[in-house]
């Protein structure tokens, strides 16, 4: 199949195109490096250094004989993406290209709008240009579990069957999103699910949890392919983060008493999900939603298996139970449906003691690179202006 990876560039997105390349897709990738100029404003860097994109995609060639097309481009710009669509005609479209980070839209008021107008736009840019050029490419869209926040009843996949004044429908699942960040995804599965049902566009919108890990098969074929991996408080996620500090000998940073629980799952189980939703499309006109998460855990329990790991590697690891920057609730119900994928036939890789092992040695390797001053949480929720400009930039 011919496949478009947005955001190419990505944690994610650079591994998704390696792994869809190797396994005979025609693989293009485009990314304009807003996520680097990001990284810069906040003196942010990925622990283990990673090439450009253009030197990884010709590294790619000389290893594996395959080749993947590097773009160049903003999708906020419509006369991009139109183009783009027309001249390739993807089959499939892998849509990472959106900023991805919660506290990132937190920051101030111009990190929000950026966040909110880079991504919702870009994602309506892409939603216009399918329905021009190419109407029946299959847009697999990366949303977040974080849109359903955490209610206290069942999670379903999406939908919700629901029984009011003695009628009954099926509606979208009710959002309660924790950030600027999680809102944006919102709005493109409104967006996305009103295109296909008045253009008959198709869509499966990828609910993500947490993702974890560095290595992939891909990746594991030479050093200079690795992708980006963060562990500061604006890109880094929590497991990733817990085993830097770990490393780094820095109090494990649980924020407040740590009973949040999240769907979490391994960086290949990302690939896969991928791929077997591109393998099984839905049909012209259909939105559906696949809850994209192998495993839940409470951040204490994650804080506790690296603790736990490291002590075995003979690091002195303590767990800190800073206040919360977050508004978020700290104990709570959760029960996600997450069935779709395993029915299409994923087989989890599961969180063990080899893999949280092997994160710890490879961040070890690159121990020298850690930057403490980036690990302790300053984005407040509902932290002050003044505050924000003191710790943060200003961007203009
Ligand atoms: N947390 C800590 N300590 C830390 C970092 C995080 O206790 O040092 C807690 C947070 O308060 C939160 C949980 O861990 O309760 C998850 O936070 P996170 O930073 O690992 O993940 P989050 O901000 O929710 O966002 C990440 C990705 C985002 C994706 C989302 C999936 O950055 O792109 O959409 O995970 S989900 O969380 O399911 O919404």
């Amino acid at each position: 199949m011919r496949i478009l990876v947005l955001g190419g560039d990505g944690y994610l997105g650079w591994p998704t195109a390696m792994y869809l390349s190797a396994r005979n897709h025609d693989v293009a990738v485009l990314d304009n490096f807003s996520k680097r100029g990001w990284e810069l404003e906040l003196n942010a860097e990925p622990l283990i250094p990673i090439n450009t994109l253009l030197d990884r995609v010709r590294l790619w060639r000389e290893i594996t004989g395959r080749s993947i097309s590097y773009l160049v481009g903003d999708l906020c710009k419509y006369d991009l993406v139109r183009d783009v669509l027309r001249d390739l005609q993807p089959d499939a479209i892998v849509h990472y290209g959106e900023q991805p980070s919660a506290p990132f839209s937190m920051i101030d008021q111009r990190r929000c709008i950026t966040t909110q107008v880079n991504n919702i736009t870009g994602t309506l840019n892409l939603l216009w240009a399918m329905r021009e050029y190419a109407p029946t490419a299959h847009l697999v869209k990366l949303g977040t579990m974080g849109e359903y926040g955490t209610p206290n009843i069942d999670i379903e996949e999406g939908f919700i069957e629901i029984e009011h004044n003695g009628r009954k429908d099926v509606l979208p699942f009710p959002k309660q999103p924790g950030s600027f960040y999680h809102l944006s995804k919102v709005h493109d599965s409104n967006n996305i699910t009103f295109a296909c049902r008045v253009w008959k566009l198709r869509s499966t919108d990828l609910h993500q949890g947490v993702v974890y890990g560095i290595a992939t098969d891909e990746t594991e074929l030479d050093e200079r392919l690795a992708t980006s991996f963060h562990y500061d408080e604006v890109f880094g996620t929590a497991l990733n983060r817990f085993c830097v500090q770990a490393i780094a000998g820095v109090p494990l940073t649980v924020y407040g008493r740590g009973g949040q629980t999240r769907g979490f799952l391994n960086i290949r189980d990302t690939l896969r999900c991928v791929e077997l939703s591109i393998l099984n499309p839905p049909k012209l006109g259909e939105y559906r939603a696949f809850n994209q998460f192998t495993q839940m855990f409470t951040v204490l329990e994650l804080a506790e298996t690296v603790q736990r790991q490291a002590q075995k590697l003979g690091f002195r690891v303590e767990i800190d139970h800073l206040p919360n920057p977050r508004v978020e609730a700290e104990q709570h119900y959760y029960n996600p449906r997450h069935q779709k994928l395993l029915d299409l036939g994923l087989q989890p890789h599961m969180l063990s003691d080899v893999l949280v092992d092997s994160m710890l040695v490879a961040i070890r390797d690159h121990a020298h690179r850690i930057r403490r001053e980036v690990i302790l949480p300053q984005v407040q929720w509902n932290g002050s202006a003044e505050t924000a400009a003191k710790a943060f930039a200003s961007v203009f």
